[in-house]
């Protein structure tokens, strides 16, 4: 039984994929007009259309179950970071912020019995694990980099690699 509590933590979560997807845009927009690093800005832009996926995920979902899934407003995300490292350490807490919410449905599809949601909400767990590994090794790069321009070259040149690497679609 698809329970409106259920409905409405889906369809919060609906608002915070949307939110993802524009928050990495931004990063994405940001980045594009930063001078060489246009596989960053790729791997911003693909990260930000990933989020639109797994938004539309769930509101077939949503809809799907009898429910209706609502199209949320969305709020202005932060336009310029003061480096890379400031952009992918915001990354990597809102990873961790979305995780934290994926949990909360999945608590949510556990307490009520909906197994067909608790189901459905095993590849956003998933996907979350591999998102924040990925975060998280591209943030100790970026650590190790420090200001060496070399290393943000490489890194550069390497990063669609990585995220080809750990892409959970
Ligand atoms: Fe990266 O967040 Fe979607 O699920």
């Amino acid at each position: 039984m698809f329970s409106k509590k259920m409905q409405d933590a889906l369809n919060e979560q609906v608002k915070i994929e949307a939110q993802s997807s524009q928050v990495y845009l931004a990063m994405a927009s940001w980045a594009e007009i930063q001078p060489g690093i246009d596989n960053i800005t790729a791997f911003f832009y693909r990260h930000s259309d990933e989020e639109r996926m797994h938004m539309l995920k769930l509101i077939h979902f949503i809809n799907e179950r009898g429910g209706f899934a609502v199209v949320p407003p969305l709020e202005q995300p932060h336009l310029t970071f003061p480096s890379i490292k400031h952009a992918f350490q915001e990354l990597l807490k809102h990873e961790m912020y979305v995780s934290e919410s994926i949990n909360n449905c999945v608590d949510i599809a556990l307490s009520e019995k909906d197994y067909a949601t608790h189901n459905f909400l095993q590849w956003y767990v998933a996907e979350q694990i591999e998102e924040e590994a990925l975060a998280r090794t591209i943030n100790d790069k970026l650590e190790l980099i420090g200001d060496d321009k070399g290393g943000l070259y490489l890194l550069d040149r390497d990063i669609l690699q990585v995220s080809v690497v750990g892409n959970g679609q």
